[in-house]
């Protein structure tokens, strides 16, 4: 049997979460971003700025003159999260099989669920009408045998879209469209495509596969295949992480001690939020280093027991630390933590003492409050240091790159 497998993508998404908290910013010219005066980019604009041709990535200033009468929201980044959550909620309720690949992208395998809804296609309405009714939010939904197929169908019904590609039209549907619709093919490609005279899908696949292999390595044999409309990928539910880490570089190389520490307690508490929410215990602890010249180093110790405290993961990053600082004289460019021998649950309280009892109670209020505020709203001791260096919440959007992965 044909396999059916939808990819849901909300409308707009930052801007979308904006206005159905604000019913008055419906229908009118937004762009989540910040204000137009200060530096960044446009993260999202309505369907309306976007005829002024403002789009993601472009710098707020350039968004301004193209359409200075647009309203201009900075955004925050727990509300796109929550809403993200939810929205995988209601996904997951419809099929197990889901695949969320960014904070508002999704695939659902939905083979075999006709009988439930009547139709796969009534069933995406039905999908549709649930995300609209229970978050206020609009989607879009592409169908087809295959993940890139339904892909580009749900870009193209863009917004508010439904679009169903029967099971044998995958490569008609296709065929007219320009190259770069097909996923991995940005500038670069469709340049050298381009100048073999391939512009469109369908014109791919009349290329013999070994020329395009000889111009793109195993990346022009997956091209043959997926103009081709052939796509075998599943639909893979996220595996528990195996390891859960964060870092970051530095904007200027240092050796400041006091600075080092207060970065590794603000990645360390990141890290441990983490494993607490995962409900998981750690064996491992990793210190990583960058130095000027960048040659890297990690260095692991194994935990006496496993732990899910911030105290412990920021002890152990501690004592790493000072080894490896004491060993090589260098600048430091990157610093980063993390955890791996992962085992599920919580320890069982009557193994601990009553200091250790303690923590685990204050990091759970600490998680509770920052589920609820976002990370920034508390920070201990140390990374009150650093609230110059991460003055936003601390979270990804301003790092532009949507996505639920680690
Ligand atoms: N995003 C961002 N910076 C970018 C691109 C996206 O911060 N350069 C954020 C804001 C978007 C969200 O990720 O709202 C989802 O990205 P999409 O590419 O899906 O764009 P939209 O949902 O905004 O619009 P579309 O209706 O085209 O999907
Ligand atoms: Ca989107």
């Amino acid at each position: 049997m044909a396999r059916r497998i939808m990819h849901i993508d909300l409308d707009a998404f930052f801007v979308s979460v904006e206005q159905a908290l604000k019913p008055e910013l419906k229908g009118k010219l937004v762009v989540v971003g910040g204000r137009p005066d200060k530096r960044g980019v446009v993260a999202s604009a309505s369907y309306e700025a976007r005829k002024f041709g403002i789009h993601a990535g472009m710098p707020l200033a350039a968004a301004s003159r193209l359409c200075p009468q647009a309203i201009f929201i900075e955004g925050s980044f727990p509300k796109y999260r929550d809403a993200s959550h939810r929205f995988m909620e209601i996904l997951a309720d419809f099929s197990p099989f889901l695949e969320p690949v960014s904070l508002d992208e999704a695939y659902l395998d939905v083979t075999g669920f006709e009988s439930i809804h009547g139709s796969i296609h009534q069933m995406a309405t039905k999908i549709k009408q649930q995300i609209k009714d229970e978050l206020g939010l609009p989607a879009s939904v592409g169908i087809a045998s295959g993940k890139v197929v339904a892909k580009i169908a749900a870009e193209l019904s863009k917004p508010d879209g439904l679009l169903e590609v029967a099971s044998g039209e995958e490569r008609s549907f296709l065929a007219p469209l320009p190259v770069d619709k097909l996923p991995g093919v940005g500038k670069k490609t469709e340049q050298i495509l381009r100048g073999l005279g391939i512009n469109t899908i369908g014109e791919l696949p009349t290329m013999p596969l070994d020329a395009l292999k000889s111009h793109f390595g195993a990346f022009g044999e997956v091209l043959h295949r997926y103009a081709r409309g052939i796509d075998d990928r599943k639909v893979e539910p996220p595996v528990a992480a195996k390891s859960i880490s964060r870092e970051t570089t530095f904007g200027k190389d240092t050796r400041d001690r006091a600075f080092l520490k207060a970065t590794l307690r603000y990645l360390g508490e990141r890290v441990g939020a983490e494993l607490r929410q995962e409900n998981k215990q750690a064996k491992c602890v990793t210190l990583k280093l960058r130095y000027a010249d960048f040659t890297t180093i990690t260095r692991r110790h194994t935990l006496s027991q496993t732990s899910d405290s911030d105290q412990t993961i920021f002890d152990t990053g501690i004592m790493l630390l000072k080894k490896a600082l004491s060993q090589e004289r260098q600048l430091v460019r990157l610093i980063g933590i993390g955890v791996s021998n992962l085992v599920e649950g919580g320890r069982q309280l009557d193994m601990l003492d009553a200091s250790a009892q303690r923590q685990e109670q204050l990091n759970k209020a600490i998680d509770r409050i920052r589920n609820k505020y976002g990370f920034s709203a508390i920070q201990t001791g140390r990374t009150l240091l650093l609230k110059d260096i991460f003055p936003e919440t601390g979270e990804g959007y301003k790092l532009q790159t949507p996505s639920l992965s680690r």
